[in-house]
């Protein structure tokens, strides 16, 4: 844990809220904040966009029995994100009640779990500059209803009880959800041959 005195903390809200981004890192680099905590945060003159974050992206049932898996893909696939990782599988209870363990005690759980269990699901892995974050605007709402036309689930649903897809909803929780799906040999470091002309590296 980093300790810093108060008005520290305040002279770099202040800074950084004031558009001043790299005067508020200096006065927290003086102050003694180890400057690798602030490896995502450098202003935009020295940022180099992390362009290996992964996601975890899960067509379920409903979605592979609907053959939405093609469209879904070439969402992904045409905003320039690489796909690094793709299989097809029947989910067992076990896996399911891990990738969903914070929802074991919801009153709807018992047939999230049948509905996921029910059929295969295609899940991938998609890498790129905050991807987490942007699949999961490409995905839309948890609830379909609430979900904005041109999003996955606001364009092929209507129901949050088969709601077509599945994204990390955070970074935690797509490392951890990436290793319950996948084995380390089964995703594929690769260049992309379009990688400079889809982000400046
Ligand atoms: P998300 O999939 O957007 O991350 P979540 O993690 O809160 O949403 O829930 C996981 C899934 O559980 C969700 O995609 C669909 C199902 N679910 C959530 N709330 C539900 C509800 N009220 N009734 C039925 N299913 C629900
Ligand atoms: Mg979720």
């Amino acid at each position: 844990m980093v300790l810093l005195p108060r008005c520290v903390f305040n002279r770099f809200l202040q800074q950084f809220n004031s558009g001043n981004q790299e005067k508020a890192t200096k006065s927290l680099l003086s102050a003694g904040f180890p400057s690798a905590l602030l490896a995502g945060h450098r202003s935009k003159a020295t940022a180099v966009p992390d362009v290996r974050e992964r996601t975890l992206i899960a067509v379920k049932p409903d979605g592979v029995q609907r053959r939405l898996v093609g469209q879904i893909i070439q969402r992904f696939e045409r905003r320039g994100f690489k796909l690094v990782g793709l299989k097809m599988l029947q989910v067992s209870d076990t896996l399911l009640s891990q990738h969903y363990t914070e929802l074991r005690t919801k009153p709807f759980y018992p047939r999230l779990l049948q509905y996921m269990t029910s059929g295969p699901v295609v899940v991938m892995v998609w890498e790129g500059h905050k991807v987490v974050q942007a699949s999961r605007t490409m995905v839309g709402h948890t609830n379909p209803v609430e979900a904005q036309a041109g999003t996955v689930r606001g364009d092929f649903s209507f129901h949050v009880s088969r709601n077509v897809v599945h994204a990390s909803d955070s970074l935690e929780g797509a490392q951890r959800e990436i290793q319950l799906w996948f084995q380390k040999k089964e995703l594929l470091n690769w260049e992309c041959c379009d990688q400079t002309f889809t982000c400046e590296v």
